[in-house]
């Protein structure tokens, strides 16, 4: 299996997926800037969305969009627990921190990333995503990860996210249960080697 990923970007997650779930994973670099691949092939012909992350699996196969690559790696292992058994209402409740990662948390950082975006735009992304983080905030009072006791892929997902606070320079100051949550994420050896993998140790966590 190969992993189209960009340094930091959503991809991280399910990389540390893979490194939590102990699949072994050849890694490609993208240029989404160039759409090139690191070997020199033109990314768009392997994800013609242009956009990372990848996966190519099987027989030449590729599935895109982290929350599908993520379950789809998860359930390659499922001794690791890293999401509930399929039907059970564990599993929806992973699925459920999932939809709000990717709808509220991921893209709510959109306009972060566009340096045209206007101030008052960009105060207002900023605004929406406090209350996103209010959120994620009130739930870990209920135990050290997101959907309980246990270390899910919706946490290398939101640690993945919440990682860009320090990008966009968005604190965490009001959030110290978030900023406990992105300690305890970044100290698991099989985060730590994700991080080292992407170049990411020593500005990431
Ligand atoms: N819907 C996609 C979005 C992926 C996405 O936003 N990827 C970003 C990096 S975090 C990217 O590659 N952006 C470059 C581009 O869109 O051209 C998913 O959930 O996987």
């Amino acid at each position: 299996m190969k992993l189209y990923y960009a340094p930091g970007a959503c991809s991280l997650a399910p990389h540390i997926v893979a490194c939590e779930a102990g699949l072994n994973l050849d890694l490609e670099k993208v240029d989404l800037g160039a759409h090139k691949t690191e070997s020199g092939r033109d990314y768009m012909t392997i994800n013609p969305k242009g956009y990372v992350p990848a996966l190519e699996f099987g027989a030449g196969e590729v599935l895109t969009e982290a929350s599908a690559v993520m379950q789809y790696l998860a359930d390659q292992a499922p001794g690791a627990g890293l999401v509930p058994a399929q039907g059970t209402p564990e599993r929806y409740r992973v699925l459920e921190w999932i939809g709000f990662i990717s709808t509220e948390l991921h893209k709510g950082f959109g306009p972060l990333w566009n340096p045209s975006t206007p101030d008052a735009v960009r105060q207002a992304t900023i605004d929406r995503l406090r209350q996103r983080f209010a959120f994620v905030e009130e739930s870990l009072a209920k135990g050290p990860y997101l959907a309980g006791e246990r270390f899910t892929v919706a946490d290398a997902y939101a640690f993945t996210i919440l990682n860009w606070t320090k990008i966009h320079k968005v604190s965490l100051a009001d959030y110290p249960r978030i900023r406990a949550f992105m300690d305890r994420v970044a100290a698991r050896p099989k985060v730590q080697d994700a991080l080292r993998q992407e170049g990411l140790l020593g500005n990431a966590a």
